[in-house]
């Protein structure tokens, strides 16, 4: 595997405002605790831990934004988490993101694409995160936030709050792997603007490795972008990780989670990996060990772990 020596700036973002359940925003917090940033290191890594993103003190105006929940939040604790990830960019760094719930995948999109305005992302997730405003089922902006940084749906003046957003990600830079909980109207926005997205079927029908090599010459057929995956541990089977707040039977194995990133590895080209939506709170102590060990292993798979065993 390419890539060892690698400086990779960490970063917290312990928010959890983008849905209901209390708890997600520890999820920095036990990952961290996993020992993942010393493996890390013994791997060969050169690691610089930024701590965890405080909610700004700034007044919030508590108008709610038509259906969606804390709106103002969400926009504002986004805009840190984008300077943090495009100043760590800018530091030559990788990035490594951890979650807190996925609201905040518009700012480190944003903020790895104000860096890299050739970057692409891979949304591996079991939903699609893609719904507006005025699509939004449920209010949660951990079901929005591809929607404030995807180009082709600005068609409406951003509100004030998202003036922040100057760059945007192209339908094509953008591509999905693990879906099986997409909304009607979702659906109808990935297929409009032609994104690139392989369900759950597509998965058991190609084989993983298949797929991620497919995605990545979807978007990236000429093999020179900077990468980022943006990973929700709700991708992985309920099995696999079961400590998370919206759990979707028939989901990816934990093997699958880390075939997937070793191959990105293999390309040399992981610049930003988010992996959100552990929620501690959620099972018992079994559970949540399981569900963060999956987080862990999928780190070091994206950063050059060999299962065969580290020389
Ligand atoms: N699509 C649903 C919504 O907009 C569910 C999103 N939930 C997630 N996304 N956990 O990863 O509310
Ligand atoms: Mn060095
Ligand atoms: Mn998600
Ligand atoms: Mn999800």
């Amino acid at each position: 595997i390419l890539t060892k020596h690698l400086h990779i700036g960490v970063v917290g973002a312990a928010f959890e405002k983008g849905q209901s359940k209390k708890g997600t925003s520890l999820g920095p917090k036990v990952i961290r605790d996993s020992s993942v940033l010393k493996n890390l290191k013994d791997l060969g890594h050169q690691i610089e831990d930024f701590g965890d993103l405080t909610e700004s003190n700034a007044q919030i105006d508590k108008v709610t934004h038509s259906k969606v929940k804390n709106w103002h939040e969400v926009a504002s604790y986004n805009k840190s988490v984008s300077d943090k990830v495009f100043q760590i960019c800018q530091s030559n760094r990788k990035v490594l993101t951890l979650g807190g719930d996925h609201s905040i995948g518009a700012g480190t999109v944003h903020g790895h694409l104000t860096a890299y305005p050739d970057s692409c992302v891979i949304w591996v997730d079991a939903h699609a995160d893609i719904n507006t405003v005025k699509s939004t089922p449920s209010g949660n902006m951990h079901g929005m936030p591809l929607s404030f940084v995807l180009k082709e749906l600005q068609d409406e003046p951003s509100s004030p709050e998202w003036n922040w957003v100057k760059n945007r990600l192209s339908a094509k830079n953008l591509a999905f792997i693990g879906l099986r909980d997409v909304d009607p109207k979702e659906r109808k926005i990935i297929n409009e603007l032609g994104i690139c997205s392989l369900s759950m079927e597509e998965v058991d029908l190609m084989g993983i490795k298949e797929a991620v090599q497919f995605t990545l010459n979807m978007i990236d057929p000429l093999h020179r972008r900077p990468l980022h995956v943006s990973f929700d541990v709700d991708a992985l089977d309920p099995v696999e990780a079961p400590s998370t707040g919206t759990t979707v039977r028939g989901g990816l194995r934990l093997r699958e989670g880390m075939t997937l990133l070793e191959t990105v590895n293999t390309t040399g080209r992981l610049s930003a990996l988010d992996i959100v939506e552990v929620n501690p709170a959620i099972g018992n102590s079994e559970q949540v060990g399981q569900t963060v060990e999956a987080a862990r292993r999928l780190v070091l798979a994206a950063f050059g772990n060999n299962r065969q065993g580290n020389s």
